[in-house]
């Protein structure tokens, strides 16, 4: 048994003393868990009397496997450092001579030299690959451990000796090697974009949830994958990475798995130099329900804490603090003799028999293979919680002077000759004293016993890893005809486009053919959109059922939990909402199998609360649609400034793969949905969706003769003015503002003999996007007859002032001006949003149908085809106050 430090007092040795044969006489006969139980039973006793019982959130600073319950080490061991030390050097060289050649290029060598072992122990004995049979296990890799992830592969013959030396130079002749993990950049290689430090936790807790989900629904079967991940303890600071801890304990998610390297560094200095990041972790992940593993000492301490007969090595141990640890790291075993064990005569006798040389080599856990093993195997075969192992290491190990332990490790990006050279003898690295200076990169060959044993692993564990596979079956695709109640207008019925788009899903969740794979995803907000109504229809997954009568259960649309639920209601996270979208946007990468997520959300919390997620989901190819209700600066009319979004279409424009649609009517709803079906999951493009959805009731029209082009392409004549009026304009509305254009289409003509088109502008990130790509193929190839966008067709024959207004900034619509024949006049909502009613925001921030006129009226008479003073007394007419706040500010 492990010996701990006495108490000071001499009464509190002695009921210790009692208390502890107490403790060994229950563990002799009663086991473990009773004993565990007893002792809890006495504190309660404390508690029920007031007292303040003390609760255990951490544990003594030693390992949660002791020595004699460790599981033995199965590999060969020696194979198993040789073949990790050559993927430690390939590591190291990659970045080394990407730097020699272009400084500047970057890369990191400490964050995998701290880590090595944590990943070499995991690729040998647990990672397992994907099979037919077998879904593979999910993983999670740290995004600057990527050179020895690389180095791995190339050991494996996956990658070749060019790719390995265009690291981080993807534009070079023959391609090379994303910096960090990016499936776009790497489709077949990498699967999950981990580099923006707390988005790769987050995704591996609800990918965990995911699977589950989708095993409880029928989708998946057979042996279990797990979801591993590999994060840096300064990540942890990341509020993403802890924030969704409880959920996972919550819902039993013994599938998944946390390796945190406690490296006790971050980029600039020590992650708790004051204090014991590993401790702070362990209660932390103890009160959110989590199995804890602490790796913190190599086999060598074993034996000196079975000779410590004070437990004053333990007490040391507790004293020190990270910092004093990161020292020991970088300073001779002297200095460790001296200051860690010196403090007490009794400690310095532990240790006399070992010379500095050993003291500094005494391993830290995460660097010890044996161990690593262990806490792996005890991970799987822990069952009813997650497992978080918080494994200490030495950030940079194995560089010596050129950077272990050192503040400045992380940046670490050139080893010198010498440098070079110890690394070398340290891992014995066959490389001769000719070539070290070029620190060339070093592989077995293929039939050498140490790549037979490598590869015999993976062949065991199903094949290599990571792989990007996609082999999903396009799934039948709906015509837009099953949504036709949509198409053909609403007569008389008021409706949103939020309550149209409720329609749609419910639409599509009861089709036969494709409605089991809809994933309706909603951060508390389903009764806002009036989602509510799909709540008793197809359930909200809950892995425990429902185990309460729902107080609404005699209504119709009563809170309706299930354990095949298909609804995933997220509670109030965007974040974690957007995971799962990433989740089940990935299906078909991850599981071969294409599910269709809807993620619906206030628009105004979503790219601009969670804009790096969306970037993430870009980048990872989540396929599926992202809905911002209750979208629009003045149409969502009384929440005020923090709600009120008149930015996401740009925000949104920013990611290259994502389209981009504002629709007005229901019609254009349902053709853009539809589109997106047969193009995302038919034909396999990459691509996604954002739409925003408004709250403002209004009749919808039917959808006009081939509108279905226009509305894709984003922007089709809705409504041509009338023809015997003496002058011409162009109105181009959408979304609820359409009917502002509507309504200033019917003044112009009534008042003004101005005769406006009112068009439907759905897209124009789409148009501007279309319109550069002609005119960038039009500039290189100059000799051939030049190509018209699809802008410049349908305006090229129109004559008169063009003008937009929309719900959102000014910046959205003038994204096309430049192709817009004779320029564009912008309307927006530019400027921070406040509560009142739509009429007086619209007149506010100048979008109503009356600012539609003057601006019309204005841009007639800057190209002199009215007088000014028209303008004037139109301004007046309409009761436009000239001297109004600018609402833009600056
Ligand atoms: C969101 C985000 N912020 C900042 C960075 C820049 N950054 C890259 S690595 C790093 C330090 C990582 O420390 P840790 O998580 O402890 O990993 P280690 O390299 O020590 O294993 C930082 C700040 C980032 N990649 N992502
Ligand atoms: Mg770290």
């Amino acid at each position: 048994m492990r010996v701990l430090p006495k108490p000071e007092a001499n009464d509190e040795v002695k009921w210790l003393e009692s208390l502890e044969s107490v403790l060994e006489f229950a563990l002799r006969n009663q086991g473990p868990q009773k004993t565990a139980r007893f002792l809890e039973s006495l504190t309660e006793r404390l508690r029920a009397q007031g007292i303040e019982a003390p609760r255990v959130v951490s544990t003594p600073y030693v390992n949660t496997i002791p020595a004699d319950k460790q599981a033995p080490f199965p590999g060969n061991w020696e194979m198993e450092r040789r073949l990790k030390s050559y993927v430690r050097w390939n590591a190291m060289a990659m970045v080394v001579n990407a730097n020699r050649e272009h400084s500047g290029l970057g890369g990191h060598i400490s964050t995998y030299a701290s880590a090595a072992t944590l990943y070499e122990v995991a690729f040998n004995h647990f990672l397992r690959a994907r099979t037919d049979d077998f879904a593979g296990d999910l993983v999670y890799f740290q995004g600057h451990a990527t050179p020895g992830i690389y180095a791995r592969a190339f050991l494996e013959g996956r990658i070749d000796e060019r790719q390995l030396h265009n690291f981080r130079q993807e534009l070079a002749e023959g391609g090379g090697l994303s910096s960090y993990p990016h499936p776009y950049l790497m489709p077949d290689f990498w699967q999950f974009p981990t580099v923006s430090m707390g988005l790769g936790p987050l995704l591996s807790i609800y990918q965990a949830r995911f699977n589950r989900y989708l095993r409880a629904r029928g989708f998946m079967d057979g042996e279990e994958p797990k979801v591993w991940a590999f994060i840096g303890d300064g990540e942890t600071d990341e509020p993403e990475t802890l924030g969704s801890l409880t959920l996972a304990a919550r819902e039993n998610l013994d599938n998944l798995i946390w390796v945190i390297n406690c490296n006790l560094q971050r980029l600039d200095g020590p992650v708790r130099g004051n204090g014991k990041i590993i401790q702070e972790l362990e209660a932390v992940f103890q009160g959110a329900g989590w199995n804890v593993i602490k790796l913190i000492w190599g086999s060598d301490w074993d034996k000196l804490l079975a000779a410590d007969t004070t437990g004053l090595l333990l007490k040391r141990m507790e004293e020190a603090v990270d910092g004093d640890y990161q020292k020991y790291s970088v300073e001779p075993g002297s200095y460790t003799r001296k200051h860690f064990f010196g403090k007490y005569p009794e400690l310095l006798e532990l240790v006399n028999h070992l010379t500095d040389e050993q003291i500094h080599k005494l391993l830290r856990g995460g660097h010890d293979s044996r161990k690593v093993y262990a806490a792996y195997k005890a991970a799987v075969e822990h069952t009813g919680q997650p497992t978080v192992i918080l494994a200490k290491t030495v950030k940079g190990y194995g560089l010596g002077e050129a950077g272990e332990g050192r503040n400045v490790t992380h940046q670490q990006k050139k080893l010198n000759e010498k440098e070079l050279r110890e690394f070398r003898a340290r891992f014995d690295i066959p490389i001769s004293d000719e070539e070290i200076a070029e620190s060339p990169f070093f592989r077995p060959a293929p039939d050498s016993k140490e790549t037979q044993y490598l590869l015999e692993r993976r062949k065991q564990l199903g094949g290599f890893l990571p792989r990007r596979v996609v082999e999903a079956q396009p799934p039948e695709i709906p015509k837009p005809e099953l949504f036709a109640e949509l198409l053909k207008g609403s007569g008389k019925f008021e409706l949103s486009t939020t309550m149209g788009f409720v329609r749609l899903l419910s639409l599509l969740t009861r089709n036969k053919a494709i409605g089991s794979r809809v994933v309706p995803i909603i951060p508390d907000e389903a009764r806002t959109f009036g989602l509510d109504a799909l709540f008793r229809e197809i359930g909200i997954y809950s892995p425990k059922g429902q185990l309460y009568e729902p107080v609404d259960k005699n209504s119709l649309l009563y809170y309706n939990e299930t354990k095949d639920g298909q609804i995933l209601e997220e509670g109030i996270t965007e974040a974690g909402s957007m995971a799962t979208f990433i989740a089940a946007g990935t299906s078909y990468a991850t599981h071969g199998r294409y599910m269709i997520p809807f993620y619906i959300y206030y628009s105004m919390f979503g790219f601009q609360r969670i804009g790096d997620l969306m970037w993430l989901a870009g980048d990872i190819q989540a396929k599926g649609f992202l809905l911002g209700a209750t979208s629009g600066r003045t149409t969502l009319n009384g929440e005020g400034l923090q709600h009120q979004d008149g930015q996401s279409l740009i925000l949104s424009s920013t990611i290259p793969n994502l389209l981009t649609y504002d629709p007005a009517f229901t019609y254009e709803l349902a053709v853009i949905i539809a589109d997106g079906m047969k193009r995302m999951y038919l034909e396999g493009e990459d691509i996604s969706y954002y739409l925003t959805l408004y709250n403002e009731n209004y009749t919808m029209p039917p959808m006009p003769e081939g509108a279905p082009e226009g509305i894709l392409s984003g922007l089709y004549k809705f409504k041509t003015g009338p023809e015997n009026n003496k002058l011409k304009a162009h109105l181009f509305g959408s979304g609820p503002i359409m009917r502002e254009a509507l309504r200033a289409q019917e003044i112009l003509a009534e008042h003004f003999n101005v005769s406006a088109d009112v068009w439907s502008a759905t897209s124009y990130k789409l148009l501007r996007n279309d319109a550069l790509r002609t005119k960038r193929w039009n500039m290189l190839h100059p000799a051939e007859p030049p190509k018209k966008s699809h802008l410049e067709k349908i305006l090229e024959t129109e004559a008169g002032p063009f003008i937009a207004v929309s719900d959102n900034m000014k910046i959205v619509p003038d994204q096309i001006a430049p192709w817009v024949p004779g320029g564009l006049t912008t309307l927006g909502t530019d400027g921070y949003g406040r509560s009142d009613t739509r009429q007086r925001l619209r007149r506010f921030f100048e979008v109503d149908a009356e600012c539609v006129v003057v601006a019309t009226l204005y841009a007639l008479a800057e190209k002199g085809q009215l007088d000014r003073s028209e303008v004037q007394k139109a301004i007046k007419q309409l009761k436009i106050e000239p001297e109004k706040i600018f609402p833009q500010i600056v």
